[in-house]
């Protein structure tokens, strides 16, 4: 029976068309990554059509920013990664920083989104806000991964 010194939590990551359009940034996101102990369970690069824009982000419908976020993140490639952790969620999110940019420059300078972001929409990062976001969001971006079978053939010390 496997010995678990660590309790690992699934997150999903996206690098949003902004970030990737730029090498350089591109790389800074994927070392800190690294550098911040995630194991990076799945990674992909992809082209999302506009109706996948309008579905992943359908609880915003409505909204002032909703047809620029649409069109914004059906606009080139992305990167999405299944992370894993301890408190994966909330660090990758605290790494982000606030959804708005100029809020991030102020009040958290060395976060990814005030550091790299471009404007409040076009700000470099998607993370989950929690473990049913989670589950639904790697559904969405990794449907023919399974988490029960990377728990019971890579992962057992996952909970
Ligand atoms: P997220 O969903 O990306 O993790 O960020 P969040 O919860 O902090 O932000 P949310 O309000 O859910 O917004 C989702 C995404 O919509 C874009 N947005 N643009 N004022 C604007 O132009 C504006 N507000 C939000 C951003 O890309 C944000 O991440
Ligand atoms: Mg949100």
């Amino acid at each position: 029976r496997v010995r678990c010194a660590r309790v690992l939590q699934l997150t999903l990551a996206v690098i949003k068309p902004d970030a990737v359009a730029h090498p350089l940034i591109l790389e800074a996101l994927h070392q800190k990554i690294l550098e911040n102990n995630f194991i990076i369970v799945r990674r992909k690069d992809l082209i999302w059509r506009r109706s996948d824009s309008e579905r992943f982000y359908a609880e915003h419908k409505g909204r002032f920013f909703y047809q620029r976020l649409v069109e914004f993140m059906s606009s080139g490639p992305m990167r999405a990664y299944i992370l894993a952790r301890e408190d994966a969620i909330t660090h990758w999110r605290e790494l982000m920083g606030p959804t708005k940019v100029y809020r991030a420059r102020y009040t958290s300078p060395r976060t990814i989104r005030a550091q790299y972001g471009l404007t409040d929409t076009r700000n470099t990062t998607h993370g989950s806000d929690s473990s049913e976001s989670a589950e639904r969001e790697i559904a969405f971006f990794f449907p023919e991964f399974s988490v029960q079978h990377w728990l019971e053939m890579e992962e057992p010390c996952f909970r």
